[in-house]
């Protein structure tokens, strides 16, 4: 149930939260045995593992170790929560897990980079500790997405992921237990924003699970508040309130309201939450994006969240760098590339004001024609959709969301492949689906899939903005940055006059190795990056179509090992993986703080 993790845990009266970040206990089960041994009972032999982290990086024996594991952690739950509902969210596990409490199976989850969460309530020791038992396993399989192992792919890594970044395992964020109200809570509240002239409009939705006949919303920003009654039918309740001389949420002013839901009888209130909105449109005409109906332009990165020892966990103070960086080189957006980020990551981009394209897993899918692989990779991604929408919808900062990056059809190698090759009825009926979903689940954004080089136009032109990701100079007509940039100009020219609609190149750089350089640009030097980099954003910038440039990428981060995957590293950063800026990046501040 995705609504079920649309409402971060929240600490008030009514509700109880408790993080159990930290240290867990760990053991791999290579041959499969744990289950059956009854490891759910209590692990034996253990060591000791950091949670959030992935557990290739903490480790010496297990970077490249991808099957099953259990994590193990005992807690004690207060007895003032007795009698309320308890559950337990896992913000991210990677990939497939299964979860006991005191021994008892509570309930499974497959994919990461998102939260699930069971009702443990008739589980728990009262006064007393709880053990709390996770498997979990990250193998590579052609029927999962992301995808790996897949017979004939273009990719020769190791390990064998259909994509470049390290297949990082383990629980990636915080593990909380929460407590909600037992007579009547929240379950989830939908809150859409628009605005005429001066007026801002904010629609308020909640759905609860329990009896509650009626119940309070209350917005408040600028010193004022407003206040609206609602009365729930069916555990559903909705209502629009109007703000006076709304201030309207922007990169440049990321004004936020706090929206405040109480749920109850005519006599008690029974429930509580607050979250925060910020008050903005988000359109696209044939040849711009615009922001509060008036153009933007996005200037920013793909990235990753990847740092050395944390692998793909969760880091706080990783976080707030990358924004102040960002910030510094004057970018105002980024995409979550390849994956949901985490939800600290989402709340830090509303408040600095970044535009956000934000994916899905959906990464080196591939149609080689095989139904049933298919068929298992389509309802991933559509579950992805339910739970990403889910968790995302209230977030401001969110104005795309994208369902796919890079698929590729047959025959179609990597970053270079002929060009113009077909899409299949298949596919195009594929991605049809994904993206009348998206749609049919938020229709006040845009939707969007990000094209690999050589791959079909009909996929791209599925796309609310044209979003494409392009290497030349690169991976082809290397070096020759006159030949690379005629191309992308006439291929996006191409574009917009058959699709109509505005361009972003979601993706293109160079990789660098930090201190490397040349008088005349050569590939690999920092020198290279910068005139790549200024080369792609001159044709941009010539094209009044073109609705954004995202450089590839933010940081250099950790690869599977592969002959063009030098120190198993991708070296696109415009900061080096410990967050030194390169010449490039330099560059880009020049160029984008430049008012
Ligand atoms: C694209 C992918 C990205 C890769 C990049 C590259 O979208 O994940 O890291 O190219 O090759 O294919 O550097």
């Amino acid at each position: 149930d995705p609504s079920r993790i649309a409402l971060f845990p929240q600490q008030n009266d009514l509700r109880n939260t408790l993080n159990l970040s930290g240290m867990w206990q760990f053991k791999k089960d290579s041959l499969e045995v744990g289950e059956k041994e009854n490891w759910q009972n209590g692990l034996t032999e253990t060591r000791s593992i950091a949670v959030p982290g992935s557990w290739n990086e903490q480790f010496t024996d297990s970077r490249d170790y991808l099957g099953v594991v259990w994590y193990e952690k005992e807690t004690y739950v207060p007895s003032s929560w007795k009698g309320h509902h308890i559950f337990i969210r896992i913000g991210s596990a990677t990939y497939a897990a299964k979860v006991w409490i005191n021994g008892k199976a509570v309930g499974k989850h497959e994919g990461g980079n998102l939260p699930f969460a069971f009702d443990i309530s008739s589980f728990i020791n009262w006064g007393a500790t709880n053990r709390i038992s996770i498997q979990l396993e990250n193998i590579l399989k052609p029927t999962r997405v992301p995808t790996g192992n897949v017979a004939g792919s273009p990719f020769s890594n190791f390990p064998k992921s259909n994509y470049d970044f390290f297949p990082y395992a383990g629980l990636h964020r915080d593990v909380w237990l929460y407590s909600l109200p037992n007579v009547a809570y929240i379950k989830d509240i939908t809150v859409k924003t628009g605005f005429t002239n001066t007026t801002g409009h904010v629609d308020v939705t909640v759905a609860t699970e329990g009896k509650a006949t009626q119940g309070k919303v209350v917005i408040s920003g600028s010193g004022q508040n407003y206040e609206a009654v609602i009365r729930f039918t069916n555990n559903v309740a909705s209502t629009t309130i109007s703000i006076p001389n709304v201030r309207l949420w922007s990169p440049d002013d990321p004004y936020l309201y706090t929206v405040n839901v109480t749920i109850g009888d005519a006599k008690t209130t029974f429930d509580h939450y607050q979250l925060e909105t910020g008050v903005r449109t988000i359109n696209a005409t044939s040849n711009q994006l615009l922001l509060n109906g008036k153009p933007i332009f996005l200037k920013g990165f793909g990235k990753h969240e990847d740092f050395p020892i944390f692998g793909r966990g969760a880091a706080n103070p990783v976080i707030v760098k990358d924004f102040s960086l960002m910030k510094w080189t004057g970018a105002n957006s980024f995409r979550t590339s390849h994956y949901p980020y985490d939800e600290e990551f989402m709340r830090m981009a509303d408040r600095e004001g970044f535009l956000v394209i934000d994916e899905i897993p959906a990464v080196g899918l591939y149609f080689h024609g095989d139904t049933t692989e298919l068929a298992q990779r389509q309802a991933m991604c559509k579950q992805y959709i339910n739970e990403l929408i889910s968790r995302d919808k209230n977030h401001p900062s969110v104005i795309m969301w994208c369902v796919a990056n890079e698929p590729f059809p047959r025959d179609v190698s990597v970053n270079g492949g002929a060009s113009g090759r077909e899409a299949t009825p298949q596919s195009l009926a594929a991605f049809k689906e994904l993206f009348d979903l998206v749609k049919q689940k938020d229709k006040t954004r845009l939707a969007v899939l990000v094209g690999v080089m050589g791959g079909p136009p009909e996929w791209v032109g599925m796309s609310d903005i044209i979003c494409i990701n392009r290497y030349y100079g690169w991976y082809t007509h290397a070096g020759d940055m006159n030949g690379a940039t005629k191309l992308l100009a006439m291929e996006i020219d191409g574009l917009h006059k058959k699709f109509n609609k505005p361009v972003m190149i979601t993706e293109f750089g160079a990789d660098t190795y930090p201190g490397m350089h040349t008088d005349e640009p050569e590939m690999f030097t920092e020198e290279f990056q910068t005139n790549f980099i200024k080369a792609y954003l001159d044709v941009a910038a010539s094209r009044d179509f073109v609705a954004g440039m995202h450089v590839w990428a933010f940081s250099d981060f950790k690869t599977g090992q592969g002959i063009i995957r030098f120190g198993g590293m991708n070296y696109k950063g415009v900061f080096t993986r410990d967050r030194k800026p390169k010449a490039a990046a330099y560059y880009l501040r020049s160029r984008w703080t430049k008012k």
